[in-house]
């Protein structure tokens, strides 16, 4: 049977293909993959706007090739973790 974390992970796997695969290169996020990625998957998403999309891409595309790779996702997700605890940690004091 599957655990919490282990859905958890399959979710963000699953999550990157859902939109990895629409356009170009299967194995990596487009720009306009990324953006659908964060406007449908993430609540912040929602009120981003193009510029800071591009910010977003910028930051995250470390090899500066206009695509986002697993691993440069995984940087994101680690990233955004990091917040998460952040955010729990200062709720739990
Ligand atoms: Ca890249």
């Amino acid at each position: 049977m599957e655990t919490p974390l282990e859905k958890a992970l399959a979710t963000l796997v699953l999550t990157f293909h859902k939109y990895s695969g629409k356009e170009g290169n299967k194995f990596t996020l487009s720009r306009g993959e990324l953006k659908a990625l964060v406007k449908n998957e993430l609540g912040l998403g929602q009120k981003m706007k193009e510029r800071n999309i591009d910010e977003l891409m910028k930051t995250l595309d470390k090899n500066s090739d206009d695509e986002i790779d697993f691993k440069e996702y995984s940087a994101f997700l680690s990233a955004l973790c990091m917040a998460y605890n952040d955010f729990f940690h200062q709720d739990g004091k």
